[in-house]
């Protein structure tokens, strides 16, 4: 892990400063990780076929063991070697994270919230918790050398409080020069499309109360604020003749679609959705989720003076999605001699194909009664103290749904006060980041990964309480407390830690005179 920069996220605009950072973190700190044997692993189900060449290897890169913290929810960016050692071309990527023994970890427990790996300073794999396998149709791959330099960006995010050791694995296809087929394989390029970058952590939040018809289109229907989180890379002026040869979205759970546009001297055309499949039984809510990928047909040519632009839509319904993503990378062919068919042309936009179905890691949804967390609204509260209200050891001090005895009792204030928390776990020896975020009363059924969501009857979120302790490392707040609104109503109100999501906690407010809310 890269320790000792003082550069601070809010001010880390673009890959090539934080690439320089850790380059020159590179020179001071060894990686903490090497080249390994890889465990068995298993295929994903139905996944996209393998495009054959004579020649063709297919090799597996498993770096690590990556020791996760507990809690951890943080940004590393790590130099690795893990890559062909011979020239040749990458025309699949197929991206996992396992345990040491080569099983996946459920996806509610430990997660690889995103990995993107940076050849030669730019973006150029990248996966999220859909892992979309990325197989470039015949005829084309990312061009590999020895020379190059591969950089490892990646965020585990660890739910439970519980260390582990895992790798990040990644699957290649790989056809050497060696191999007569590569005389005739045509370069891509990733053209990184991103709503919110270049930045090391691209975020933006999917409210309720933005978008219209129960969905929100970033960065289309961004107001007010939210304005600030569009970023440079959300469009790309093309500057020579060039073939789009293959793309997939990344979203959050929450997310709908992503979706690609070209304009062209005020004409604008759709090129691709890529739409979310969710096998998730409760709906666009988790990460039980596939995405579809352009079919291996899909081929579309853009002239210099076209602008491409990526969009995100996100349900707006069902609850608040915090510090989501909207990526599309793109295979590019800087050239015009692979057939396709213009930017403008209808039905570019054809359906997609999905790259792999349900996967085992995300069968445990959540939401059944439980007997260990309490129902809020069923207890006496006891006036706040005077000082804020701790976090520690993954509880909320005072109102914890799990607690026993008089820390059971949610606090309370009269409406127009509030009341402040302060995370003691964001000290640097843990570095855990909690947050308060608004979930639907009683908030008391099992954890999973499509229960609880930000649902509450009013929308509040503390956003993660902790420290950038490491430059960049961390998507944290930069502050370890936080005041609730001061504008609520009387009545029970119950959040959960995003980061992790079996923290679930109460407060009140009370009526004017005093008394709590029949
Ligand atoms: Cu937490």
């Amino acid at each position: 892990m890269i320790e000792g920069g003082t550069i601070s996220l809010k001010w880390l605009r673009g890959w090539t400063s934080c690439l320089l950072v850790a380059l020159a973190a590179w020179l001071l700190f060894a990686p903490d990780a090497k080249a390994a044997g890889c465990p068995p692993i298993q295929d994903k189900p139905d996944s996209t076929p393998h495009v054959d060449y004579a020649g063709v290897q297919h090799l597996t890169y498993c770096y690590g063991p990556v020791a996760v913290k507990p809690g951890q929810n943080i940004i590393r960016l790590n130099p690795t070697n893990l890559f062909p050692q011979v020239p040749g071309y990458i025309t699949r990527f197929d991206p996992e994270l396992v345990y040491e023994s080569g099983t996946v970890p459920r996806v509610d427990v430990l997660h690889l919230h995103h990995a993107v790996w940076v050849v030669n300073f730019n973006p150029q794999f990248a996966t999220g918790e859909e892992k979309s396998i990325l197989q470039m149709p015949p005829g084309f791959g990312w061009r590999s050398r020895p020379t190059d330099s591969w950089l490892l960006n990646d965020m585990i995010h660890d739910l439970v409080g519980v260390p582990a050791s895992v790798y990040v694995v990644w699957r290649l296809d790989f056809v050497p020069d060696t191999a007569p087929a590569a005389a005739s394989i045509k370069t891509v390029h990733t053209k990184w499309m991103d709503v919110s970058g270049p930045n090391i952590y691209p975020v933006f939040d999917a409210l309720r109360k933005m978008g219209r018809h129960g969905q929100y289109t970033f960065p289309d229907e961004a107001t007010g604020t939210s304005v600030q989180d569009i970023g440079p890379d959300s469009k790309w002026t093309v500057d020579r003749p060039a073939t789009l040869i293959s793309t997939v979205g990344h979203l959050h759970p929450g997310g709908l679609s992503t979706h690609l546009n070209v304009d062209r001297a005020g004409k604008t055309n759709r090129l691709f959705t890529s739409s979310a499949n969710y096998y998730e039984p409760a709906g666009a809510v988790s990460w039980d989720v596939a995405m579809g990928a352009t079919p291996p047909n899909w081929r579309v040519t853009v002239q210099p003076g076209d602008t491409l632009s990526v969009h995100a839509t996100y349900d707006a319904k069902r609850a608040d999605w915090y510090e989501v993503m909207g990526i599309m990378p793109i295979a590019v062919y800087y050239g015009t001699d692979a057939g396709g068919v213009d930017a403008l042309s209808k039905d570019v936009d054809v359906p997609g194909v999905l790259t792999h179905s349900h996967l085992e890691e995300n069968r445990n949804h959540g939401g059944e009664p439980v007997s260990y967390y309490a129902d809020p609204r069923l207890i006496p509260s006891v006036p706040a103290p005077a000082g804020p209200i701790g976090i520690e050891a993954y509880q909320y001090a005072q109102g914890d749904l799990t607690a026993f005895g008089s820390a059971a009792n949610p606090p309370s204030v009269i409406r127009g006060q509030s009341l402040t928390y302060i995370n003691h776990d964001a000290e640097p020896a843990e570095n855990t980041f909690h947050t308060l975020t608004a979930c639907r009363a009683p908030c008391n059924k099992s954890t999973g990964i499509a229960y609880p969501v930000a649902d509450g009857q009013v929308s509040f979120d503390s956003g993660q309480l902790g420290f950038n302790y490491a430059g960049f490392g961390a998507p944290a707040a930069d502050r370890d407390t936080w005041t609730t609104p001061n504008d609520l109503k009387p009545g029970t109100y119950t959040y959960f830690c995003r980061i992790h999501p079996f923290m679930r906690g109460s407060f009140k407010v009370l009526k004017k005179n005093g008394k709590e809310k029949k």
